[in-house]
């Protein structure tokens, strides 16, 4: 449909707040799910959502603007009771300044945009000579990238993992989690597997982590379902990363150990309804794993758009998938190249592994290429396998598969 008033042809539709505002006032909507796009985690959409009378399926604007600005977010999360690495209390106003504070949390230091996260504006330090560069290109870029150059310092943590625990939050300050999910698993900040629970994690650590993530969420009267993101270092310590204010890619996995429905918790809590269950309710079972499917080389990830000519989709118990193509479907250059996720379910984390490489054989996507066959050698890796994982693994994989196919190549000769 057209609206006249709203139309912009530098915006696509998606993102368009008064097209999207106009739309749901013609047809008189109640409520807006943001989904996990842009909008989900704007204040400012949240805000207008407000003003027009429509509710805003997600936590209060307050909460997501204070979680948009990391400075803000590890200090509120800082006092409300997480622990978070040694670093700034607000942002680095000189060279000076960054190199005392650096000195006493000692190096190697990581700089981090204030308006950051997924990576933007982050450079890791580990001589003091280094320091004053790596502020000044990261607040450039900071600039650049989201019209604000704030940076900060904290101790920086090698080959961490990603752990997050899923927390759900009622508007009577009512707040459970949902366990935890592991994304070590990513590469240049974007994830491609994820899993729950995470093989590392004692039912004591899940319970630490998960009852420190409801406190600071119940300090801060968090309603609605989010995500508060930890890195645990080797020794098993684990610190306040970020929090995401909405539904998540990887919501799925925590769904199926869990048996709960996240996106309709979302509905129920924005329409005034209680939790209804307790900490004591939750029950994980077994062992979830998601792969991301995305148009691209599974050996160069450049895109590949194009027509879907086939496609067949796996099923059969403890198999969901969750996507929007078909046959005939074209993915177009312009937008995210994800177009499938598949999730498996078993009692084991062994068996979900042979029920993803089942789903992933049993997967049919011609005429544009995927990373179906990156996730079939994923599941193959000894590493993978032993569940022994960090955010330095696809620089393993690739690199130890790299060298494989050189020597198989080599071989051939
Ligand atoms: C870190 C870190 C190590 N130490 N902070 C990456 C994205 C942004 N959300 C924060 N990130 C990191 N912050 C400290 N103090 C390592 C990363 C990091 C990372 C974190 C999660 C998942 C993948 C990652 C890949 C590279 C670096």
């Amino acid at each position: 449909m057209y609206w006249p008033g709203a139309f912009c042809a530098k915006l696509p539709h998606y993102l368009n707040i008064p097209a999207i505002i106009s739309a749901a006032e013609i047809f008189n909507v109640d409520a807006i799910h943001p989904g996990y796009g842009f909008l989900a985690e704007s204040a400012y959409f949240a805000e207008i959502c407000d003003a027009c009378n429509i509710k805003f399926i997600g936590p209060e604007a307050r909460i997501i603007r204070l979680m948009g600005d990391k400075i803000e977010a590890r200090r509120a999360m800082g006092e409300a009771g997480l622990p978070v690495l040694p670093g700034s209390k607000q942002a680095i106003e000189s060279e000076e300044e960054g190199l005392k504070l650096a000195r006493e949390i000692g190096f190697p230091v990581i700089v981090k945009a204030s308006a950051g996260g997924g990576g933007r504006g982050m450079r890791i330090v580990r001589t003091e000579q280094e320091l004053g560069h790596a502020l000044e290109t990261a607040s450039t870029e900071a600039a650049a990238a989201f019209k604000d150059g704030s940076v900060y310092i904290e101790r920086y943590i090698d080959q961490p993992r990603h752990i997050e625990i899923q927390v759900l939050g009622d508007e009577y300050g009512e707040c459970i989690h949902l366990g935890e999910r592991e994304c070590s698993i990513q590469r240049r900040h974007q994830k491609l597997m994820e899993e729950a629970p995470s093989t590392v994690l004692t039912p004591e650590m899940r319970k630490t982590m998960g009852d420190a993530a409801v406190d600071a969420c119940k300090k801060l009267g968090y309603s609605s379902a989010g995500t508060v993101e930890f890195l645990l270092d080797a020794s098993g310590k684990f610190y306040f990363m970020e929090m995401n204010t909405r539904i998540q890619v990887e919501h799925p996995v925590t769904e199926m150990v869990t048996l709960a429905d996240i996106v309709r918790n979302q509905i129920r809590i924005a329409e005034g309804e209680p939790l209804g269950q307790t900490q004591d309710d939750l029950l994980i079972v077994g062992h979830a794993i998601e792969c991301r499917i995305n148009a691209e080389n599974p050996e160069t990830f450049a895109p590949s758009p194009g027509v879907i000519t086939a496609f067949n989709l796996p099923g059969g118990p403890g198999v969901r998938v969750d996507t929007f193509v078909y046959s005939g479907y074209r993915v177009s250059p312009f937008y995210d190249s994800m177009i499938a996720k598949v999730i498996v379910h078993a009692r084991t984390r062994e068996l979900a592994i042979a029920r993803m490489k089942r789903a992933l054989e049993a997967m049919v996507i011609e005429g544009i290429k995927t990373t179906i066959p990156l996730h079939l050698k994923i599941m193959d890796d000894p590493r993978f396998r032993a569940g022994d994982i960090s955010t330095n693994f696809m620089e393993y994989f690739l690199s130890r598969n790299v060298r494989k196919n050189g020597a198989e190549a080599a071989a051939r000769v």
